[in-house]
């Protein structure tokens, strides 16, 4: 078991939850090993994860007690934070983030790493690195600029302000902000949505957006046609169709 996360498993919904509470979830070394050895072995049930924050927090970034100038910032990265955040963009199954309160620092790109993000109206996001006289790591400036352009990526990472969940929504960085009283709710029937769904085409949807922005249209379009091949050989797709035409809900088995 874990000392750092919470991890649960029902209705083929997993839920990692962030558990340092009295530090806002911030980040040190077992904590990041915690979170990807949860991804890295998730048994065949699960479906779809869940990330959240316990307590007020979603997370608070790195911790900063255990920073300090010994601290080999360029070792950590590659070391512990790029396998946490690989375990979660290639994580087998997809991935909703439901930030529940703040989310700073690399504890807002762990969050935006996700594949969909979730917010509850009073969470925020902030790119708190300048403060400490940082840059935005955890993948922050490839993903933030693609989701909201330069400027926006700029202003939050050179200003380090908390931007709302409805601002943040808005900008197109996360999926939606829901009320804090119906947060909870909306993300767990998010969540049976995905893991009772087609997961095979929820990853080739995933796989092909990652490679958009680095593709041309003609080398997209190929990677679209090899993908829809392998989702037209899967037994979901047969069962859509046999659904549709049945005029009956599918029930998908991601296979
Ligand atoms: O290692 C590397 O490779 C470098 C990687 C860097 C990646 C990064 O993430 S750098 C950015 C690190 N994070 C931050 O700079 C954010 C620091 N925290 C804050 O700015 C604020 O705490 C929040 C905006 C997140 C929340 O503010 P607020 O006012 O709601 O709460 P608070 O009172 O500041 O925090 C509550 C407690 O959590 C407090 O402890 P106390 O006083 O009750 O004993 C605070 O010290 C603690 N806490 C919050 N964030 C961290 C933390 N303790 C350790 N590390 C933290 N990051």
């Amino acid at each position: 078991s874990f000392q750092t996360i919470l991890f649960a498993v029902d209705d083929g919904v997993a839920t990692l939850t962030l558990n340092r509470p009295a530090v806002m979830n911030a980040l040190n070394s077992l904590m990041r090993a915690e979170i990807t050895q949860a991804l890295t072995t998730l048994d065949a049930s699960v479906r779809a994860v869940v990330m959240t924050g316990a307590g007020r927090a979603f997370c608070s970034g790195q911790d900063l007690t255990d920073a300090g100038a010994a601290l080999d910032l360029e070792r950590t990265l590659r070391d512990e934070y790029e396998p946490m955040l690989a375990a979660v963009t290639r994580c087998p199954v997809p991935v909703i983030a439901a930030v529940n309160g703040v989310a700073a620092g690399a504890g807002a790109n762990l969050a935006l790493a996700a594949d969909v993000v979730i917010a509850a109206e009073g969470a925020s996001f902030i790119q708190a690195f300048t403060r400490i006289g940082l840059i935005p790591d955890a993948g922050g400036t490839w993903i933030v600029p693609r989701a909201v352009g330069t400027a926006r990526a700029m202003g939050m990472m050179l200003f380090a302000e908390p931007v709302s969940a409805a601002q943040a929504a808005d900008w197109g960085l996360i999926w939606q902000a829901l009320p804090d009283d119906t947060f909870a709710a909306g993300v767990a029937a998010r969540a049976q949505t995905l893991a009772k769904g087609p997961t095979g085409a929820f990853l080739a949807i995933r796989e092909a957006l990652a490679a958009s922005s680095g593709n041309d249209l003609t080398a997209q379009l190929a990677l679209e046609a090899r993908l829809q091949g392998q989702a037209g050989r899967s037994a979901d797709f047969a069962e859509g169709v046999a659904a549709f035409l049945q005029k009956r809900p599918a029930v998908f088995t991601g296979r």
